[in-house]
């Protein structure tokens, strides 16, 4: 395989990377404003409704000022003890729930696809962060916007693929039903989204003082005034869109590994009890005490990134593996392909989660979420869901899996995978 090569995609020429080295030098070019592949799709509706871009299309000035005020409210550390408990009541909810499952089916256990569920749980928890208020996902009756607000996403992602390859614009001065398609998606999410911002700001402008209480980004960021309301509205979608798709399939791809090998389950099952022990009832410290939990999620993004590349504009001249590439190329650096390269990751095709403890340097290999000032602003917010979420599940039920068939991953936009992933439910 070439470890770098220049390609010509449609209508944009990048120069292709994998090597952590290679990574370093493209992260120390990237500019005081980096810049990724702009998703024309998501543009182009933006420009069509006349919707502002939030943090996630942005460039330049504009998205640095903006992101440095949501950095503080989403991806600080010191906001992950006011997520915590939120994410903490989700994630208890949701084994409830399937409890709840398990007895109706009579059977003592409960063989399911569960991605439809964990859509409906990264829901409820990024809601719960986002407005501090809970939809109410995870009861018996599901209310059907929020079920259409669900589907929207997956519509958005699956329609922005054949999108990368032709240009909008020309489709939709066709009239391709993709366009329409993708159109009616972002409706519908902008739609919901503008629900829930509209119903807090009429309670924050009723009830103006603080209770004391966290009460979610969203209304931190209206009290902080420090950015427009339309650009709140605009990052504040872009986040509820974001956090649906990306921890639900991570999470589903994880308890898949778990159920193909039980003694790793078993020892980090293991590892949570004593956690739970050692840490006293206080959850943010617990957290601070699972590493091989920590390791799985990594191994998991390794193995089934959300994001198939990470993308740069080069702000000044690299030289990589002896190629001068001048200022203002686009570069990418193959994330799937790099997890799964053996001179950079021993044994690739094994799941180890251990391979990420503290013993091991882990230089530019660690890059799922992105990488500096641009990286993931959804992050915490992920990384802690996804945790509590494992926790509370692995402290109740067992996961198992019928067949030991080999599941790949499908491009839609995200990685996802390519058929539904059947997996048994049993109460330790
Ligand atoms: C950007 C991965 C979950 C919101 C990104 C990027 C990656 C990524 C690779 C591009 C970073 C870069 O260019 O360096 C993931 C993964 C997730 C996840 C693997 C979960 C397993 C989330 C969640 C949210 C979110 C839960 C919202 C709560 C965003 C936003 C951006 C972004 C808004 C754009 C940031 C910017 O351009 O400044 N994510 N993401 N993501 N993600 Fe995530
Ligand atoms: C897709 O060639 C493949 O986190 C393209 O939460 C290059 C590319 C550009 C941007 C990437 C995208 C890929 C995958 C999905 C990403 C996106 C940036 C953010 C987005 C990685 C690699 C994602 C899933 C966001 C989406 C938020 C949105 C729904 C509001």
């Amino acid at each position: 395989m070439a470890v770098m090569n220049r390609e010509k995609v449609g209508y944009y020429e990048s120069v292709n990377i994998i090597k952590p080295e290679d990574a370093a030098v493209l992260f120390k070019a990237e500019g005081h404003y980096p810049k990724r592949l702009r998703v024309e799709a998501w543009t182009s509706y933006r420009d069509y409704r006349n919707r502002k871009y939030g943090v996630l299309l942005k460039d330049g000035e504009d998205w640095k000022s903006n992101r440095i005020i949501l950095n503080k409210e989403v991806i600080s550390p010191k906001m992950q003890g006011n997520f915590v408990p939120l994410l903490d009541e989700v994630g208890q909810d949701f084994v409830a729930r399937v409890y709840k499952k398990i007895e109706r089916s009579g059977q003592n256990e409960w063989t399911t696809d569960l991605s439809h569920e964990l859509f409906k749980y990264a829901l409820e928890s990024v809601s719960h962060v986002l407005y501090g208020e809970r939809l109410g996902l995870l009861l018996d009756y599901i209310d059907p916007d929020a079920q259409h607000f669900i589907d929207c996403i997956t519509l958005m992602f699956k329609t922005t693929s054949p999108m990368l390859y032709l240009p909008p614009a020309l489709l939709r001065h066709t009239g391709a039903r993709i366009w329409k398609d993708h159109v009616e998606a972002w409706d519908g999410i902008f739609n919901q989204a503008d629900r829930c911002i509209q119903s807090i700001y009429r309670q924050l402008r009723k009830n103006p003082e603080a209770s004391g209480k966290y009460p979610g980004v969203l209304a931190s960021l209206l009290m902080l005034d420090k950015l427009s309301i339309e650009d709140i509205k605009a990052s504040i979608t872009e986040l509820m869109a974001g956090g649906v798709d990306t921890t639900s399939i991570t999470l589903l791809w994880t308890l898949y590994e778990l159920a193909r090998h039980p003694d790793l389950q078993e020892e980090i099952r293991a590892e949570i009890s004593a956690a739970r022990i050692a840490s006293k009832g206080d959850v943010v410290q617990m957290l601070k005490m699972v590493p091989l939990l920590k390791g799985a999620l990594k191994e998991t993004l390794r193995l089934h990134p959300v994001a198939v590349s990470l993308q740069r504009y080069i702000t000044e001249d690299i030289v990589l593996q002896n190629y001068h590439i001048p200022a203002g190329t686009l570069v990418q650096l193959g994330l799937y392909a790099m997890g799964r390269d053996h001179r950079i990751f021993p044994h690739p095709e094994q799941y180890r989660p251990s391979r990420w403890l503290r013993s091991q340097s882990h230089y530019f290999r660690s890059l799922s979420f992105g990488f500096g000032p641009r990286q993931c602003l959804g992050r915490r917010i992920a990384e802690t869901e996804m945790q509590l979420f494992l926790i509370h599940m692995l402290e109740n039920f067992r996961f198992e899996k019928q067949r030991q068939v080999e599941v790949r991953s499908t491009f839609e936009l995200i990685l996802l995978p390519e058929k539904p992933i059947m997996l048994t439910i049993k109460p330790l």
